[in-house]
């Protein structure tokens, strides 16, 4: 047996799924973790899944903390939902723990596992083909966000430091390009030189809240599309997944990544970029209905600085793939040589699309504050 091979079956042993297991696949389209959907027969029922994954250790180095997060967040999550007369179990994850009672399993080989029943019934879309579908996605984050309104974000670790600090950002960018260490900055001076562009736009966000303009919520902070599980029959956002990244942060970043993301028609990785274009009439029904979501309670200040969210957080990502190449594709997953400049590309004619929308984009969000 290959070693991937023995390390999955030592830990498919290490949990209980109460019925013969009778596979495991490698699942979905995260670039982070890695994913397996567990299948199991039990003796007169239909198979049941379950979701594996091993958490990535190039992204978290405290998986201990990261799972103390989650489980405060779901178990929290739970109960808000049963008191709206909500069922939790299809619209929140729920940890299983292993059978030694540990939020998660620690491999032989140091890897880091947990499991997540598989919430049936539900698709998860890599893009929005109709802005109904993405507003029900912007439903669900903004209601992710009021759900979340009185949880003691204090409490938090902060799983990932700096995540979205696009200050931090920029500075490590700055780094790779200085040490060049694959010779590979000869490839993408103007990807360089776009972000050099628009140093001063990277500290926006992040002067707006030092300013107490801003106020720090527990936020999601990695809003894509294919982190709701959608209703199969209704429509309806039903489940956040991938909440790794539950930390205090701003209202207007879980905005921006979802229009980042869903509000335009091509693939993260397209390398024809005539096809990548923002779409503004995703962007109108997905900045309603996340409003809607978070139940009004946005500050006018978060609402005017909404298409900055959107412009910062597409930047911050174009920077964040463009250092990746730069160093040798250690953090995100790739299929391809090239993939994270292709990436880093389309995220550029992105904020490059919503700087020619910008009046615009102003007006849209500008029709809803109070
Ligand atoms: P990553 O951080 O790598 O993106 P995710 O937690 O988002 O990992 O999981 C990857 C994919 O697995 C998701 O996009 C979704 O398709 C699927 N998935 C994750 N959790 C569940 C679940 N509980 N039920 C059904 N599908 C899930
Ligand atoms: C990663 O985990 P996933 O695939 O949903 C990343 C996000 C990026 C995104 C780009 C923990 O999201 O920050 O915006 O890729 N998640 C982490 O697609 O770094
Ligand atoms: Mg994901």
């Amino acid at each position: 047996m290959a070693a991937a091979e023995q390390t999955l079956q030592e830990v498919l042993e290490a949990f209980d799924f109460g019925a013969p297991v009778v596979g495991a696949i490698r699942y979905g389209q995260g670039h982070i973790n890695d994913t397996f959907c567990v299948h199991t027969q039990p003796e007169d029922l239909c198979c049941r899944r379950f979701i594996l994954q091993r958490m990535s250790a190039a992204a978290f180095k405290r998986p201990d903390q990261l799972m103390d997060n989650i489980i405060g967040v779901t178990d929290y999550l739970g109960r808000e939902i049963e008191k709206h007369g909500g069922d939790r179990s299809r619209e929140a994850l729920e940890v299983i723990r292993p059978k030694n009672g540990q939020p998660y399993y620690t491999d032989s080989q140091g890897g880091a596992w947990r499991l997540y029943p598989f919430v049936e019934h539900t698709i998860c879309y890599q893009s929005a083909a109709t802005p109904e579908l993405f507003a029900a996605s912007g439903r669900a984050f903004g209601r992710f966000q009021r759900l979340l309104q009185g949880y003691p974000a204090e409490t938090l670790y902060e799983t990932i430091p700096n995540f979205h600090n696009t200050e931090d950002r920029l500075a490590k960018f700055k780094d790779a390009v200085a040490q060049n260490k694959l010779g590979r900055a000869k490839d993408c001076q103007k990807e360089i030189q776009f972000v050099l562009e628009r140093e001063k736009d990277c500290s926006v966000a992040l002067e707006a809240m030092r300013a107490g303009k801003l106020p720090i919520r527990v936020t999601h902070n990695d809003t894509k599309l294919n982190n709701v599980l959608m209703d199969q029959e209704t429509g309806v956002g039903m489940c956040i997944i991938d909440l790794d990244t539950v930390m205090p942060g701003l209202a207007i970043n879980d905005f921006g990544d979802s229009i980042r993301f869903g509000a335009n028609h091509s693939a993260e990785d397209e390398t024809d970029l005539s096809k990548v274009n923002l779409d503004v009439d995703l962007f109108t029904a997905y900045t309603a209905a996340f409003l809607e979501g978070t139940g009004g309670s946005l500050a006018n200040a978060e609402i005017e600085y909404l298409p900055w969210g959107a412009k910062l957080m597409t930047l911050e990502c174009g920077i964040r793939f463009l250092t990746d190449y730069l160093v040798g594709d250690e953090y995100f997953h790739i299929s391809r040589e090239g993939q994270n400049l292709d990436r880093c590309r389309t995220q550029f004619k992105l904020v490059a699309d919503m700087e020619e929308h910008w009046s615009q984009l102003q007006a849209i969000v500008n029709q809803h504050q109070k």
